[in-house]
């Protein structure tokens, strides 16, 4: 499991139910015109932490049934209750997704061993290949790399989605690991994590970018760090506004500027305001420069 992977949006209806014909249309958007390798499902991007359990199964199932046979998935099952967790890890496998994922459990502070023993359940109860979710500014969980290591040491457990800016980390963590695959979770950053040993990247700009994502990665592995660097360039452009309004509600307001039907955010996330949606318009201008 290797490449660019979309941390996909999920387009909502207003009464926060999930809009079948956007997901499906943004689903082939990124598969069609992005052509990415893979999907991640249900993950921040996704606001699966805002969605019922019925509604992330409809999300597994529905993303399921619209891809092609040679695109990864991986499903983002991680919650805080593990019965729930268990349950979707269960479904998704049994969907046919390639992977689970799991970000680490959030809110209280739990101590290393604690969130070792929820892995352990987990992988345990789904036996399926898992990809620990390391989100640290999201959840407050830092690990060392010999933590990682420990992690990284349960069966089943393949690699870890790592949504953190600690290059040298990354780095140690590849060289100690070289059998486990790493992905960089920040966008910005993806020439120096590809140079630093990530096997791919999963990121939500990549619903929009994932083209110029697989140029930057393809450009690495080719040693093309002129053609790397350029884009990357032009990638962070884009994305320093996608942050203006918020980049999750950015991006489904560009869809819909380009005829997608990305649909609503989920409560209490909100739409843009009319004032970043002006400043959201010039976004397409410089995708497409
Ligand atoms: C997820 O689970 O959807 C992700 O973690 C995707 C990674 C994104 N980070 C977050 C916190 O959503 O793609 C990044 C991020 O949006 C991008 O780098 C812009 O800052």
């Amino acid at each position: 499991m290797k490449g660019i992977i979309t941390a996909l949006i999920t387009p909502f209806n207003e009464d926060g139910t999930i809009n079948e014909e956007g997901l499906r249309e943004v689903v082939r958007y990124n598969l069609d015109v992005m052509k990415v390798n893979g999907l991640y499902v249900g993950g921040s991007t996704s606001e699966s932490f805002l969605m019922d359990e019925e509604s992330k199964r409809q999300l597994f199932k529905i993303v399921k049934d619209e891809i092609d046979v040679d695109t990864k998935l991986i499903a983002q099952i991680g919650a805080l209750n593990i019965e729930e967790a268990v349950r979707l890890g269960k479904e998704a496998k049994e969907l046919g997704y390639d992977a689970l994922s799991a970000i680490t459990p959030y809110y209280y502070k739990f101590s290393f061993q604690e969130i070792k023993a929820y892995y352990k359940r987990l992988t345990d109860d789904t036996d399926h290949p898992m990809i620990i979710y390391s989100n640290p500014a999201f959840t407050g969980a830092q690990f060392s790399v010999e933590d990682y290591g420990e992690l990284l040491a349960l069966p089943n457990v393949i690699g870890v989605k790592y949504t953190d800016t600690d290059l040298a980390k990354l780095g140690n963590l590849k060289e100690s690991h070289p059998e486990k695959v790493f992905f960089s979770g920040a966008d910005e950053m993806l020439l120096p994590f590809a140079i630093s040993g990530a096997d791919g990247a999963i990121g939500s700009t990549y619903n929009l970018l994932g083209e110029d994502a697989r140029t930057i990665y393809e450009a690495v592995q080719k040693s093309d760090l002129e053609t790397a660097r350029r884009v990357q360039s032009h990638m962070n452009k884009v994305i320093d506004f996608l942050l203006e309004g918020g980049v999750y509600s950015s991006i489904k307001y560009v869809f819909k500027q380009k005829g997608i039907d990305a649909g609503y955010m989920k409560f209490p996330f909100r739409e843009l305001t009319d004032e970043e949606k002006k400043n959201a318009d010039n976004i397409l201008e410089i995708i497409e420069k």
